[in-house]
């Protein structure tokens, strides 16, 4: 008998121009691909040494945060992308993050914040979004905070392996 593998659903959130986009790709082929604004979706599926995840990539800009919720259901983990620089927006990041997890749907998931874009000059580092976002007042969830650059790949190889854990451990 054969069974099939499992595969572990993922979704990519956060506000448009997060790079959401660039780190679905960059997981995918560890190369920077050119993106354009994502109207829907995409999806791609992610094998970490033997470890399945199907990864919905969703379009942050306003008027489609509202339909989030549609791709919340068998969702094992949560990854909300911040673009480190964009510190006008992190107050909404921090809205929509809580939102988030009070979704009914999202009660099991884990929580991996990427702290995207730390090539460029300025930006907040991983402990100071951490604390802009207080994620250490979640008690309800499983998280991690990671930095990371998409367009280098630097720090995603350490964000796949934290989800292995998540999912391994569950
Ligand atoms: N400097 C720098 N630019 C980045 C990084 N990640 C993404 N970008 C750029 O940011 C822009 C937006 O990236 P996308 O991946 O399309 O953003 P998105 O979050 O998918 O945006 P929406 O689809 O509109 O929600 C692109 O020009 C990327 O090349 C990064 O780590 N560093
Ligand atoms: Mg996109």
């Amino acid at each position: 008998m054969f069974n099939f593998p499992t595969e572990h659903k993922v979704i990519i959130v956060g506000l448009d121009n997060a790079g959401k986009t660039t780190i679905l790709y960059q997981f995918l082929t560890k190369e920077a691909v050119h993106t354009s604004p994502t109207i829907g979706s995409n999806v791609e599926q992610i094998t970490v040494r033997k470890t399945h995840f199907l990864v919905w990539d969703i379009g942050g800009q306003e008027s489609l945060r509202a339909s989030w919720y549609s791709y919340y259901g068998n969702t094992e983990i949560v990854i909300l992308v911040v673009d480190s620089t964009d510190r006008e927006r992190l107050t909404v990041t921090k809205e929509e993050l809580h939102r988030m997890l009070a979704h009914e749907d999202l009660q099991n998931a884990a929580v991996l914040i990427l702290a995207n874009k730390q090539d460029m000059k300025g930006s907040l580092t991983a402990a100071e979004i951490s604390q802009f976002l207080t994620l250490d007042s979640i008690t309800t969830h499983s998280w991690h905070v990671q930095a990371c650059c998409a367009l280098t790949g630097e720090g995603l190889p350490a964000s796949l392996d934290w989800m292995k854990s998540r999912v391994v451990a569950n």
